[in-house]
């Protein structure tokens, strides 16, 4: 009988590199939220691929920038950098995600991470799509290769879903040999109103300015699956009444657009028709609050 394989591939990298684009295009189904803004995701979210004899756990991460305390000093700040360094310390794999315009400072910050916890690793060098000068790329391997012994190094485009093949063909490669450890049929751990609430939140990020969508968060509070239609009550925070005001938007036409997005890809996830009822409410310092950061669903 051919052995079983099992393991945790961390996806992992610096903000806004595609990260949870490759997660969701390596699964075939939307599981974690994308923006163009840096610190989209804030919580480790898992994806669960089983093919044969091979089941890949993969972990979309939050963007790495420092491995130190966060210099804007908020606690949400950190809880996302604790979030990508316990990754990195538990997974059989890490890949690590950069640019394919250059490597940065914050690479270096994550690859140190990866050399400190002795992790076996991939580099995938994304976005090959936007690289204007393709000749750079080749001194682009060779500098990466200088710097670290890849198991492998890869150019992709998570968006295009070039090189993705070969990303999973390493990915699995790599995985330790293992009985499974979900059903065969299993997607994610988390629970559906996570991906509602995180669903919402994707609509937040893509329609607020740049500042605005890290002082939210999106609380679920009520989900009642009817035969017919499903109602969802879910609260927006925000920190002050002056942001309270941008998400509600004159005549309240933001929030409706905002819901009016959500609602879509909620009935997705839900598979049938949706009423979803929003609310902003203002939680001051939520946002570097202990208790309620805890009480918001990051624990
Ligand atoms: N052109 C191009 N854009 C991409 C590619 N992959 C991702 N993107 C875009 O890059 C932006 C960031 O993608 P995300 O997947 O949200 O990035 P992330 O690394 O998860 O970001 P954080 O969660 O903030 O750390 C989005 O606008 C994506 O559409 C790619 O291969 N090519
Ligand atoms: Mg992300």
């Amino acid at each position: 009988m051919n052995k079983t394989r099992c393991g945790y591939a961390g996806i992992v990298g610096r903000p806004n590199v595609g990260k949870s684009t490759l997660l969701n295009h390596l699964m075939g189904t939307k599981l974690s939220i994308t923006s163009r803004k840096p610190q989209t995701t804030r919580i480790n979210l898992i994806g669960i691929s089983t093919r044969d004899q091979t089941q890949i756990i993969f972990v979309d991460t939050p963007g790495l920038l420092s491995l130190g305390p966060d210099p804007s000093g908020r606690k949400i700040n950190r809880y996302m950098s604790n979030q990508a360094m316990a990754a990195v310390a538990d997974v059989d794999l890490a890949v690590l995600l950069i640019d394919a315009r250059g490597w940065t400072e914050a690479d270096e910050t994550v690859l140190t991470l990866i050399k400190r916890e002795d992790v076996t690793a991939i580099c995938g060098i994304n976005k090959i799509d936007r690289l204007v000068r393709k000749d750079l790329l080749l001194p682009l391997i060779n500098e990466i290769q200088d710097k670290h012994a890849f198991e492998a190094i890869i150019p992709m485009s998570a968006l295009h879903r070039q090189g993705l093949d070969d990303l999973s063909i390493e990915i699995a490669r790599l995985m330790p040999e293992g009985p499974h450890l979900f059903d065969s049929d299993a997607l994610t751990d988390r629970p559906l109103v996570f991906l509602v609430a995180e669903a919402i939140r994707e609509k937040l990020m893509r329609q607020l300015g740049d500042e605005l969508p890290h002082r939210t968060t999106v609380v679920v509070e009520r989900y009642d699956a009817g035969e017919i239609l499903t109602e969802v009550d879910a609260v927006i925070y925000v920190e002050r009444q002056s942001q309270k005001a941008i998400v509600i938007g004159r005549g309240g036409k933001r929030l409706k657009a905002i819901g009016q997005e959500a609602r879509g890809n909620i009935e997705d996830l839900a598979g049938g028709k949706v009423m979803l009822n929003l609310w902003v409410k203002v939680q001051p310092g939520w946002s570097n609050n202990d208790e309620l950061l805890t009480r918001f669903g990051y624990r």
